[in-house]
């Protein structure tokens, strides 16, 4: 693996004042059981977030770490789904829309016992899990004995209730993650922009972040629609996979879920469980992924509309993530490193910071849109992540360093400008400072 020119990185001393500044960040947005992605855009405790932000929070607080996820797995619904928001009580309804009363999780026989939205995301909490039961030291087999039933009953609900054809389908493209991605434009074509709906609700996140930073109302419009008609249907995953308008199955979240599978082997045995079942599912995904969403002309994995049964053309970062993957064909690990340095993502070449959200030659690429360009630093330390199991450390190390040098010159935004490094979307981001706490902390 070749690398070029390494950017240097902040001195040390930089390093302890932004240290200081993440934590500061994540005390702030911590609201008594858990952490906000941001005060104002996101006031509420968001699924995927908290994984993240747990990675951070082990090296300065883990019981503080262990509560963060343990209180997520407490909004966890009956059937094992993980609610993509669990929402603060203290906080008013209309502070975030959809809010509460949009969701109507407690209108459910067997509702959870906080408010939450109906949703999932992409399942990195095992992830987060086994690195907080490390870092607890004696404490950490208590921790996973409450944390693995939790987490267990989140795999199976996706194995039993999302699977098609072996993999996890995504109802709505916030479950992805990665919402506002250009690979989600073909399938939302076929979801009406209902301008009877457009009037029923007033947008929040755009009060709080420019509007040109942030999906269209249009866009907007659509996943409204698509969450009302789950809503209205009880939730029930065997209407929104047969009759949903929007059902993907996506290469990041499927990734997530096989890797997912590697870290609940490791708690199980800590638990003195037998965690092969874990492995073969691991590879199980592994090898389906490879076989339904690898796409050789593209060289990159790809997601698949269910409903048309095409994969859609769009080289986003989520068809990168399956580098997480230690069992991966050689053949296609090595396109994929070619994929990730060539020039449609750029990493590692001068002038690119962090890995883009998209496709840097496609003509929809915008470096300041959510999820339509900008560099993540939740995606680039994923990608960091894969890099460093497959040996490519020294892209690893040169991702890990823009990751620091982006929020040291632009601060701890959402998103960042690939080329320029500017910052976009909201300040003091919760998974931005984790992210950066976790990256310092293995440095020491
Ligand atoms: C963004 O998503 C929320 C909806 O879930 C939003 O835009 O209002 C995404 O970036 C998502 O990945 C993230 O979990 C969430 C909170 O940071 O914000």
């Amino acid at each position: 693996m070749v690398i070029t020119q390494s950017r240097s990185i902040a001195p040390e001393l930089d390093h302890d004042q932004l240290a200081r500044t993440a934590m500061r960040i994540l005390i702030e947005n911590w609201h008594g059981y858990a952490t906000v992605p941001s005060r104002r855009l996101y006031p509420h405790q968001w699924s995927w977030d908290s994984a993240f932000i747990a990675l951070g929070q082990q090296h300065i607080a883990p019981r503080r770490a262990a509560v963060e996820l343990l209180s997520l797995f407490g909004a966890q619904w009956a059937d094992g789904r993980i609610p993509h928001i669990a929402f603060n009580p203290a906080v008013a309804d209309d502070a975030y829309f959809p809010g509460p009363s949009f969701w109507r999780s407690s209108h459910l026989p067997a509702h959870p016992p906080i408010d939450t939205s109906g949703l999932i995301q992409p399942p990195v909490h095992a992830i987060a899990a086994r690195a907080v039961m490390d870092s607890l030291g004696a404490h950490g087999s208590d921790f996973a004995s409450r944390a693995y039933p939790a987490l267990i009953a989140q795999d199976s609900y996706i194995r039993a209730r999302r699977s098609l054809n072996g993999l996890a389908a995504v109802v709505h493209p916030w479950e992805t993650g990665l919402d506002n991605s250009p690979a989600w434009d073909e399938p939302l074509r076929a979801v009406p922009v209902d301008l009877l709906l457009f009037d029923s609700y007033t947008r929040r996140d755009i009060d709080h972040a420019r509007s040109s930073e942030r999906p269209t109302d249009e866009d907007y419009a659509r996943y409204v629609r698509l969450a009302l008609g789950y809503r209205d249907h009880g939730y029930n995953d065997d209407w929104v996979r047969s009759q949903s308008e929007f059902v993907v199955v996506d290469p990041g979240f499927n990734a997530l879920w096989a890797w997912s599978e590697l870290a609940l082997a490791e708690i199980a045995q800590v638990l003195g469980r037998d965690p092969a079942g874990h492995r073969r599912e691991a590879e199980r995904i592994t090898t389906v992924l490879v076989d339904q969403l690898w796409s050789a002309s593209h060289q990159i994995f790809l997601a698949r509309d269910v409903r048309s049964g095409d994969l859609l053309a769009a080289r986003t970062v989520a068809g990168l993530i399956p580098l997480v993957l230690p069992g991966l064909p050689a053949g296609v690990r090595d396109a994929l490193y070619a994929t990730l340095t060539g020039p449609s993502f750029g990493a590692g070449q001068p002038g690119i910071r962090g890995v883009p959200s998209f496709d840097l030659t496609d003509r929809r690429y915008n470096p300041r849109r959510y999820w339509r360009g900008p560099t993540w630093l939740n995606t680039t330390w994923l990608l960091a992540e894969g890099l460093r199991m497959h040996g490519g450390d020294e892209l690893a190390q040169r991702l890990r360093d823009d990751m620091v040098a982006l929020v040291a010159d632009a601060g701890f935004r959402e998103y960042f400008n690939p080329r320029t490094g500017s910052g976009h979307g909201t300040s003091n981001f919760s998974w931005s400072a984790a992210l950066l706490l976790h990256l310092l902390a293995e440095r020491a």
